[in-house]
């Protein structure tokens, strides 16, 4: 899908432009540095986007997570904050806006997504068992192995190649998937850990007929279905522009059908629900709810609060209710949209079709000279900043780590260097101005050397990595 296709609030109205539905209040100046001055923090940084400053960067499309601008309403929410230890106020509007738009039963705070994958993780998985899902994500997996499971890939064959335009590159492979219960036997499946617009797999989305199919599969096997609803309103958004029978349907409509398919969501709050801290994990179950709610006062704190602020729960109460407005999230991928359209018009090779949160950059194409294990995305990531003070990550060789078993490297086959939007920050000037410093550095890509890994953390090493240039 084009931004020329998707159905705007302007096209409704004869227009064909479409605009954010918000005026900017207030600014936060950002300077573009000089060349010698980013070669130094690059540098100093270890070629790890991750270990730059923030100071020291232009455009920053490292991440969508916890970089959104919220509202005046969401400011003064925060102002609205009851910070009592105990049965904050602000928790029951949370409980309350994750029932109304989720419409599970129940909820409790965590600090942020991966506070929930750890509750959820280490409630219900056995040692041994497998977790399938629509591939991994970084935190999600090792939580998962943490806890003493195995995670398995069952999204389609197509999420694997990022040229593929299925519309729904996200989708569970309900073949792979009942392979899999039947070799492993039920009794070995902790549960399906299936993603909402597939972050790994460049933003892509599962359809409402995969899941509905999906919770067919998973009731002949009583095996439980739980959502990574992080993105789950982008999901909802391509639902309605690309599924038969959604064109008519409001996105919290379709985001709560979804949810019905599942048994609980799992939310790092710091994306679609707006905010820059927080997140929930929430099920229908009353027993498995007894436990989370016994595990999070371990782990967080008390089951009203779970690590956040009585006026961050208010600030994601009110962002939940925002994030679903139709003319809200129409604009957001819109923007995303934007800039892959530029992107495609000068030939420049992405995932396709463009994701709900990201751009992300095929690294292979760029620098088919480079070997996986010289990371091309790493050094594609690194070049676009020294160029141009733009900020993207690495979402290739260096994200999947190490195989726990063999302690070698996986090679994924997407190596994929991504471009971020945060929602409600940036225009489409700095669209423009990314787009033209992704073309610089494509123009430029014969003579780009790749790197090596000089220092390499333990566990999700592409937070902390550090790297060199390869000898000439
Ligand atoms: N995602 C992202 O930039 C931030 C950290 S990883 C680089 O994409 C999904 C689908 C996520 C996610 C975080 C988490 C964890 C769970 N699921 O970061 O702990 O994209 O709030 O959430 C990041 P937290």
């Amino acid at each position: 899908m084009t931004t020329a296709k998707l159905k705007t609030m302007g096209q409704q109205s004869g227009r064909r432009s479409w605009a954010e539905p918000w005026k900017i209040k207030m600014v936060e100046p950002i300077r573009l540095t000089i060349q010698a001055e980013r070669t130094r923090a690059l540098k100093e940084a270890g070629y790890n986007t991750f270990l730059l400053r923030s100071e020291d960067v232009y455009i920053d499309l490292l991440t969508d997570s916890g970089t959104n601008a919220m509202s005046d309403r969401q400011w003064a929410g925060m102002l609205m904050g009851d910070e009592a230890y105990a049965g904050s106020r602000n928790f029951y509007n949370l409980e309350e806006a994750v029932s109304t738009y989720y419409g599970y039963r129940y909820m409790v705070p965590t600090h942020q997504g991966r506070g929930a994958e750890h509750l959820l993780s280490q409630t219900l998985i056995k040692p041994g068992q497998y977790v399938p899902g629509n591939m991994y994500f970084t935190t999600t997996r090792i939580h998962q192995e943490l806890a003493g499971g195995t995670f398995v890939d069952v999204i389609i064959d197509k999420a694997h190649d990022p040229g593929n335009e299925h519309p729904f590159k996200g989708n569970v492979d309900l073949g792979k998937l009942e392979f899999l219960i039947k070799q492993k036997g039920a009794e070995n499946i902790a549960y399906i850990s299936l993603a909402g617009t597939v972050n790994m797999a460049g933003g892509q989305p599962v359809s409402m007929a995969n899941v509905r199919a999906l919770r067919e599969l998973c009731d002949r096997f009583r095996i439980r279905i739980y959502l990574d609803a992080t993105r789950m309103v982008e999901n909802a958004f391509f639902i309605q522009q690309r599924e038969e029978g959604y064109a008519d349907k409001p996105i919290a409509a379709i985001l709560k059908e979804f949810c019905n398919y599942t048994d609980g969501a799992w939310m790092s709050a710091k994306k679609d629900n707006l905010v820059n801290i927080g997140g929930w994990l929430a099920v229908n179950d009353n027993e498995l709810f007894d436990s989370l709610r016994n595990m999070v006062v371990i782990y967080e704190g008390l089951h009203t609060y779970g690590g956040v602020a009585g006026r961050d729960m208010e600030a994601m109460a009110i962002g939940i209710a925002e994030g679903v407005q139709d003319d809200q999230i129409r604009s957001r991928v819109g923007q995303v949209l934007y800039l892959g359209d530029l992107l495609l018009n000068w030939k420049i090779p992405i995932v396709k079709p463009v994701g709900g949160h990201a751009v992300f950059l095929d690294a292979r194409k760029f620098y088919p000279h480079i070997p996986q294990d010289q990371f091309p995305a790493q050094t594609l990531a690194a070049q676009l900043y020294l160029n141009s003070g733009v900020r993207g990550m690495e979402r290739g060789i260096v994200s999947a780590g190490r195989d726990p078993k063999t302690g070698e490297h996986r090679f994924p086959a997407l190596e994929l260097t991504r471009l971020a939007i945060p929602r409600r920050v940036y225009t489409q000037a700095h669209m423009d101005v990314v787009a033209e410093a992704v073309k610089t550095v494509y123009d430029a890509r014969e003579h780009t050397k790749g790197l090596k890994m000089v220092y390499e953390p333990k566990r999700l090493r592409f937070f902390q990595a550090r790297f060199e240039p390869v000898a000439e």
